[in-house]
């Protein structure tokens, strides 16, 4: 076939099937994809991209349809931190792209990488703004908010479009990118042979980024002279899957270390050296403090303040990919700019066999606070409390984790989200899914349904009644593909608490309060997954065995006392307050 691309007429398509000689854009989209190894999309079918789901499935890509696009692009993007691949998010234009958008923003906040693919309308309709279906200027939106955007207009940039769409996702700090796919893309037709000749697989698409060897000694010298050192590792850290090497770094420097809530199990939470249960004790006092893929965002109160013990000052070594996160908040006195696989073995290197270890009048405070406050927790975990507490309830999910550390935990909530990150230990890495950077509700099932396809472990979901809310609908999703999905929801009757009271003394509820006593076990039931109410403990701990056992996809409605949470759970003073009181 000599004919160009732009030369075939509407009626050629019929002779284009017989040859078998040219390829359309539906085609080089798909074959682009798999030459990257994309395995599964998480998307919402519809104008433009149907053809493309159904055509893409029937090629051996496994596509996930949802319910809610929000839902699938959280998907995509714990896909993206599980695998340092970039998760896929399909959805149609405009409302399905800006649905989409919200974890393509997610994504990029949390550093994971993950692609957006939408359908948008014709260009130059949009671009005339005379009202084409579904039409927007998709691009020009998304870009403020993820790392890069770019849309293909020809069928011989495919290959080129998607290979920049995965290497801007995962290399250096990883984070969101969108591609703008023009439905008219799709059915652009091009010869077969310089079609697969434009593919391009990447190469090395996330390098290793290598420390300058001052940097790495100026770093030890820090480490070196430290009394009261601390290691702070974040899910940076848990993504980079640089795990032996995490542990041959902590347990040679013998340092205690603070996992932030998706690093817990990069070291299980019972070694002697986390300092998890004596978080407060180590912020305060430690001198030297090496962050390992972590920020000093608001969850460490930006390095500073009262937290960490001002006004003694700490000293900062921070290893991460991103140079401009060095200072961001207060000076780093080291910083190691370099993946944290590199950089790492460039400490050990320099370390040596016979490094001091960590201060041992040090280490004993820590384990000695840390033992205190696991004995002062222990009773209250063992409660079987009616209503149950997040204590008693907890205690019996801490057990099942023990006996189940390859199940995945994911968890949102407010009080069920802080309880439930202290309480659980967990023992291997990256099996902790929550709401990451911006604490963002309605993460669980996205992440639950990633977490089962991506890594085929159960899933045990524990989820406040107002966090499962925000994608419930995805219990149809996960019953429809039979997921190893186990879901608890901590119905406590509202947002943080549902005792509050309207002060107007209307009829509506309080804005925090739900129905009394929902049922949200009905609604797997409504499925064909199964459904259970548990009251106590016990009951609460029989069903998840048997649920985790089974393997079937389960919802069970745990009953928490209403008066048992606080507002907004750990994190109450972040709420502004009005300076002339309440109404
Ligand atoms: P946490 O919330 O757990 O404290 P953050 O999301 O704030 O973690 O920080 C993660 C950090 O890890 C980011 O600054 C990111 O640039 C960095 N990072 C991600 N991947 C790597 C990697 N492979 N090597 C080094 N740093 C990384
Ligand atoms: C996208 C604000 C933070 S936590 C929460 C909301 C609404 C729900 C807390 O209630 P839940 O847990 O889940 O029942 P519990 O145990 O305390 O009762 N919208 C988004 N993200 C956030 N964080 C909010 C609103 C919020
Ligand atoms: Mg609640």
């Amino acid at each position: 076939m000599t004919q160009s691309a732009t030369a075939q007429s509407v009626d050629a398509t019929s002779e284009q099937a017989q040859s078998g000689a040219l390829t359309d854009g539906f085609h080089l989209l798909i074959d682009a994809l798999k030459l990257n190894d994309v395995k599964t999309i998480y998307g919402v079918p519809g104008i433009p991209i149907t053809d493309f789901g159904r055509m893409a499935q029937a090629s051996g890509i496994r596509v996930l349809s949802f319910r809610h696009e929000q839902n699938a692009g959280n998907a995509a993007a714990i896909a993206g931190f599980l695998t340092k691949k970039p998760g896929i998010c399909l959805t149609v234009s405009a409302p399905g792209f800006l649905n989409g958008l919200t974890a393509l923003a997610h994504a990029t906040t949390n550093c994971w990488p993950m692609i957006l693919m939408s359908g948008s309308s014709e260009r130059e309709v949009v671009d005339l703004m005379q009202g084409d279906y579904e039409e927007m200027d998709q691009l020009a939106i998304a870009k403020p908010l993820c790392k890069a955007a770019y849309r293909i207009l020809h069928a011989e940039d495919i290959g080129i479009g998607v290979a920049r769409a995965i290497r801007a996702a995962v290399s250096g700090r990883p984070g969101g990118v969108y591609l703008d796919i023009p439905g008219a893309l799709l059915g652009q037709v091009m010869d077969e042979v310089k079609g697969q000749k434009s593919l391009v697989k990447v190469i090395d698409p996330a390098p290793a980024q290598i420390p300058a060897p001052d940097a790495v000694a100026r770093a030890l010298d820090v480490i070196k002279g430290a009394k009261k050192p601390l290691i702070i590792l974040g899910k940076g850290a848990a993504y980079a899957q640089a795990d032996d090497l995490v542990r041959e770094f902590v347990e040679t420097s013998g340092i205690p270390y603070l996992p932030m809530s998706m690093a817990k199990g990069l070291l299980p939470d019972t070694h002697d050296l986390s300092a998890g249960p004596a978080r407060s004790l180590v912020l305060k006092e430690a001198d030297v403090v090496i962050m390992v893929g972590a920020r000093l965002n608001w969850l460490l109160s930006h390095g500073k303040g009262k937290q960490w013990g001002a006004p003694h000052s700490t000293k900062f070594v921070q290893i991460d990919i991103e140079p401009k996160e060095m200072d961001s908040n207060v000076e780093i006195v080291a910083p190691l700019v370099g993946d944290i696989g590199s950089v790492l073995s460039a400490l050990l290197d320099g370390m040596g066999k016979d490094w001091q270890k960590a201060p041992s009048d040090w280490t004993e405070a820590v384990k000695a606070k840390k033992d205190t406050n696991i004995a002062r927790m222990a009773a209250k975990l063992q409660n079987n409390n009616v209503p149950m507490d997040y204590e008693g309830a907890l205690g019996a999910l801490k057990k099942i984790i023990a006996e189940r550390p390859d199940a995945i935990l994911v968890n949102e909530g407010a009080n069920t989200l802080d309880f439930a990150r202290s309480i659980i230990d967990m023992y291997k890495p990256r099996k902790r899914l929550d709401v990451g950077t911006w604490g963002v509700m309605g993460v669980g099932m996205g992440s639950a349904i990633a977490a089962a396809v991506e890594t085929g472990h159960p899933v045990l979901c524990v989820e406040g009644d107002s966090a499962f809310g925000f994608s419930g609908m995805e219990v149809e999703t996960i019953c429809r593909y039979n997921l190893p999905v186990c879901i608890v929801v901590f119905n406590n009757n509202g947002i943080y608490r549902g005792t509050d009271k309207n002060e107007s003394g209307g009829e509506d509820v309080a804005t925090t309060v739900f129905v009394e006593n929902a049922r949200y076990d009905m609604m797997m039931k409504a499925f064909g997954g199964e459904g259970v109410n548990v009251a106590n403990p016990d009951e609460l701990s029989r069903a998840v065995n048997a649920a985790m056992d089974s393997g079937k996809p389960t919802l069970i409605n745990a009953m928490i006392d209403p008066a048992a949470g606080k507002e907004s759970g750990n994190i109450g003073s972040l709420n502004p307050v009005s300076v002339v009181g309440k109404k």
